[in-house]
């Protein structure tokens, strides 16, 4: 049984910290109020049409009306770069405290965020390990908050987590991540390679809920065959005190986010990388500035 907790970031409780170490996630009650909710779907129906208020293109714009496959799901990464409302979620000083306490790090990044919308009859999204993707900083850790803004239904292809999955074995990425024939398969090769059997948890919670989960847990979802979208914001983040780790920019998503590393240095940089939360009070500055400037109602 998985029971919807309530969220109240800056106070996890620690029977929430022991039911994540022992399912490798949680299901959140509420998240982000249903105001909230509404104004980020709007920045989505912008976002995907191209118009980015900042002018700056995030890091990876994989769907655009007319251009792109309508049969595939809707994904922009690292959004905040673009949209000061998303950066107004994903840069959350409580939510870098929140995660850091669930992880036991003594403080928070931004690796990256996910704006994600599946419309009904859009396909599935391949079963992975987040970590598997993340050679190239060190150490190799991650905490993803998962917030939908629409209700889920057992059949609009929600977010599926395998519980305690995070202490399987390290798998590579297996197949493509958009759309595959059977998105379950590398999550059940693994499984039967360890002679496990998986036990499938869908994030089913309304509107504004979501989950936490580990960067070793496995997940995926399934086609949308309901009758409404499913769109979700996504913060991946990493310890405050990561390291590029030069040797393995080729693989995962190295290639992309190694454009940021330092020439002669492995810190990340704040720019790119912000510090949200740290537990001897640290956050980057100007994050906040950045957020609360014009045109953010
Ligand atoms: O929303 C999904 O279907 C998958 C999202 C995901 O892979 C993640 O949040 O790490
Ligand atoms: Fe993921």
């Amino acid at each position: 049984m998985t029971v919807l907790s309530t969220f109240t970031p800056t106070r996890i409780e620690p029977e929430q910290i022991e039911q994540f170490q022992q399912d490798g996630f949680l299901l959140l009650d509420c998240i982000v109020d249903p105001t909230t909710a509404h104004r980020l779907r709007g920045e989505f129906d912008r976002m995907f049409r191209g118009e980015f208020e900042i002018g700056t293109l995030p890091d990876e714009v994989n769907w655009q009306e007319g251009k792109s496959d309508p049969t595939l799901t809707r994904q922009i990464c690292n959004g905040w770069r673009a949209s000061r409302l998303i950066a107004s979620i994903v840069l959350r000083e409580d939510f870098g405290h929140a995660l850091a306490r669930l992880m036991g790090w003594r403080g928070t990044r931004i690796m990256s965020d996910n704006i994600l919308w599946k419309p009904v009859g859009a396909r599935s999204l391949n079963f992975h390990q987040d970590n598997s993707y993340l050679s190239w900083y060190e150490p190799t850790e991650l905490c993803t908050l998962w917030i939908t803004l629409d209700d889920i239904t057992p059949d609009n292809g929600t977010m599926e987590l395998v519980r305690g999955s995070h202490r399987w074995q390290h798998s590579e990425p297996e197949g493509e991540f958009h759309g595959p024939e059977d998105y379950r398969a590398p999550m059940r090769n693994a499984a039967r390679r360890q002679n496990l059997e998986p036990d499938i948890v869908p994030v089913a919670v309304p509107c504004g809920g979501g989950s936490i989960h580990h960067g070793w847990v496995w997940h995926g979802s399934g086609t949308n065959h309901g009758t409404s979208p499913r769109r979700s914001v996504v913060l991946h983040a990493m310890p405050s005190d990561v390291l590029f780790k030069p040797a393995n920019f080729s693989r995962g998503t190295g290639p992309i986010y190694s454009r940021y590393a330092k020439l002669g240095s492995l810190e990340m940089d704040e720019n790119y990388f912000p510090t949200l939360w740290r537990e001897d009070g640290y956050r980057t500055k100007g994050i906040d500035a950045f957020i609360g400037g014009p045109g953010v109602s």
